[in-house]
């Protein structure tokens, strides 16, 4: 069953800083509440004013504790900081092992800082869906900063980076080196690289190797940015100013050349599109079992029609 909620005043509150509020918000987007589309409508004059910082890398390469020490940081400047842990690993775990390690700090109980766990629940475009939503209720609610925490595990991480202005690509001596990033492909998607765990062995020679790699990919065009490697020590903190200031001059680069307008844009494309694409699948699912789905396509097995046009007629019954 599905609680009635008061949308305007839920908006309002979270507007005011109220965290419970933006909690509720953003459990309506988790849920799918239907509400959505009013709750989305009424947040989006409010939108667009939040730096989104994705960060990911491998498992236990030091996300968690990189975005910790970020928190500090950025809360030394006085900016208001959230923080979405997704996991797009496990429907299971509920996304509270990825927050934990964060939840743990001092920030539990900093009104300025907000941190919450977002996990796959296996919906209809799971998270490609929501997690662009709970940024929008994080933005709309007044964080200056939120920085978006993914355990790079394939290809979830370039979608979710995808939902960033700004995307941190943590590697650490010795495990997932240059030519494993260049591997994974998160070469491409980083525009800030760091070597975290730089109190290990190997640490300059993977930096080394890194700024090898990423000038290779990188063009000759005036004005492009160009992508630092940072070495850094989360556990205790060394680099993290360095970090903090690659961070804000990739800002004031994205504004300054339009290619904040672009990301933004881009990003609102993909969403549409997978709101669409998730409404199709929904669509075609009531047509499914017994439905005229199964019609169609015991036609195409018996030949008597080719999955071509069975998708035309499948489109056009839709009224697409
Ligand atoms: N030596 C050293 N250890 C670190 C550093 N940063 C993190 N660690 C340790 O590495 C382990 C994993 O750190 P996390 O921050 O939880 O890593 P994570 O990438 O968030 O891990 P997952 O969310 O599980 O993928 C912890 O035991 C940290 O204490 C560092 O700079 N140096
Ligand atoms: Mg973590």
């Amino acid at each position: 069953m599905t609680r009635t909620v008061d949308v305007p005043v839920l908006v309002e509150e979270a507007r005011a800083g109220t965290s419970r509020a933006v909690g509720r918000l953003i459990s309506l987007v988790d849920d799918q509440h239907p509400a959505l589309p009013e709750l989305m409508a009424a947040l989006a004059p409010h939108t667009g004013g939040a730096h989104v910082i994705g960060l990911t890398g491998s498992p236990g390469v030091g996300k968690s504790t990189t975005t910790n020490a970020l928190i500090r940081a950025l809360r030394d400047q006085d900016q208001r900081v959230a923080v979405l842990a997704v996991d797009p690993s496990s429907p299971f775990s509920g996304g509270a092992l990825l927050g934990d390690r964060i939840r743990m700090n001092e920030s539990a109980s900093d009104p300025g800082v907000y941190i919450r766990s977002l996990a796959s629940r296996g919906h209809l475009g799971g998270l490609s869906v929501s997690t662009p939503q709970a940024i929008r209720v994080l933005d709309a609610a007044g964080f200056d900063s939120i920085i978006v925490e993914t355990v790079g595990v394939g290809q979830s991480e370039v979608e979710i980076a995808g939902a960033a202005d700004t995307t941190l690509v943590l590697l650490a001596p010795g495990m997932g080196d240059g030519i494993q990033a260049a591997k994974a492909g998160i070469l491409e998607i980083g525009d800030v690289f760091v070597v975290n765990k730089a109190d290990r062995d190997g640490a300059d020679s993977t930096v080394r190797d890194l700024r090898h790699m990423i000038q290779l990919g990188e063009g000759t065009a005036p004005g492009r940015w160009r992508r630092p490697v940072i070495k850094a020590s989360a556990l205790d903190g060394t680099g993290i100013d360095e970090l903090a200031a690659a961070i804000a001059d990739h800002l004031g680069w994205l504004a300054s050349s339009g290619a904040l307008r672009q990301r933004r844009t881009a990003r609102a494309r993909d969403e549409i599109t997978a709101l669409v694409i998730a409404r199709l699948r929904a669509r075609m699912g009531d047509l499914g079992s017994g439905g005229a789905l199964d019609a169609l396509a015991a036609r195409v097995v018996d030949g008597g029609s080719d999955p071509h046009t069975a998708a035309e007629e499948l489109l056009s019954g839709l009224g697409v």
